[in-house]
């Protein structure tokens, strides 16, 4: 399929998305989501990719939802055609990592795209907000649940009541982020993060992410359960036993993803 709202390249064994509609900010409408889905689908099936990066422009990662296709629709349209869930979750539900390189704004829904991702990494003049407050809805892809469990009750009330942006520093000290790097270094650092992971046991890898995300559903008691099981589950992967030989013998592992 080609693309025309976004950009998909491989280099090696990542991908990088770029969300691709510069009149609009990267403004997130119906056709970019489709292609997004369609994107992440296949690279879900390429064996040759091990990570993703999800990124926009220097301006702009995305400016949230698409406002001018939004803003005709009823209640039934919204209702009926399952608007959101249809088409927006397929990053939450990737089981290779996602990296989000956040470059300028990450609004509204673009906030909520790379709090889908499993690393956002953010430029310098990263500014993250759940803007919708202002018009009249709320965040309707995850903002008001996946915002909260990253920074808190305190900030995310701020920011979702009353559509106050933060900058990339401040969504650092928050743990919305995991680093801040220069803007002009952002897809370096993140090709390089990318890389580092898919160079790893790819079930290892996979497993890792699974496990992590189980700590936002469930007890701690349950989520150690689990870890402890997939844990035990490694040591039947040759992964496992190239690993640890490569560790004793003094080199580096050739993992194989099995
Ligand atoms: N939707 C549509 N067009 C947009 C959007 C958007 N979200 N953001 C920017 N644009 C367009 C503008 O309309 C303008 O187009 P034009 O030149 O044709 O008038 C162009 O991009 C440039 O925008 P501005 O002139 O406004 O540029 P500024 O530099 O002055 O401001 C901002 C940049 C701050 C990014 C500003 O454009 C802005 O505030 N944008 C809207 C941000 C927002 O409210 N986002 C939340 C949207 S709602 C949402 O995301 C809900 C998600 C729920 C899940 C999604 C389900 C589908």
């Amino acid at each position: 399929m080609s693309y025309e709202t976004l950009v998909f390249e491989k280099r090696d064994a990542v991908a990088i998305v770029t969300l691709n509609r510069p009149d609009a900010y990267n403004a997130l409408n119906a056709q970019m989501m489709t292609e997004l889905t369609h994107a992440l689908r296949a690279i879900e099936a390429d064996d040759e990719i091990g990570c993703t990066i999800i990124t926009g422009s220097q301006k702009a990662f995305a400016a949230g939802a698409d406002i001018k296709e939004m803003a005709s629709k009823s209640y039934m349209d919204v209702f009926m055609a399952d608007f959101i869930t249809a088409n927006w979750e397929e990053a939450s539900r990737t089981r290779k990592p996602l990296i989000a390189a956040v470059a300028g704004y990450a609004l509204g829904g673009g906030c909520e795209l790379a709090m889908m991702c499993d690393i956002i990494i953010a430029a310098e003049n990263a500014k993250f907000g759940q803007p919708e407050i202002k018009l009249g809805v709320i965040p309707g892809a995850g903002g008001t649940q996946r915002l909260t469990r990253a920074v808190g009750k305190a900030k995310a009330m701020d920011m979702v009541l009353t559509g106050r942006r933060i900058d990339a520093e401040e969504a650092e000290r928050a743990g919305l982020v995991a680093r801040v790097v220069p803007t002009e270094e952002l897809l370096d650092e993140a090709l390089k993060t990318a890389e580092t992971i898919a160079e790893l046991s790819r079930p290892a890898v996979m497993l890792a992410k699974e496990s992590v995300d189980r700590a936002y559903e469930t007890t701690l008691a349950e989520g150690i359960r689990f870890e402890r099981r997939v844990f035990h589950s490694l040591f039947a992967t040759e992964d496992q036993k190239e690993g640890m030989a490569a560790f004793v013998e003094k080199r580096s592992p050739q993992f194989k993803n099995r």
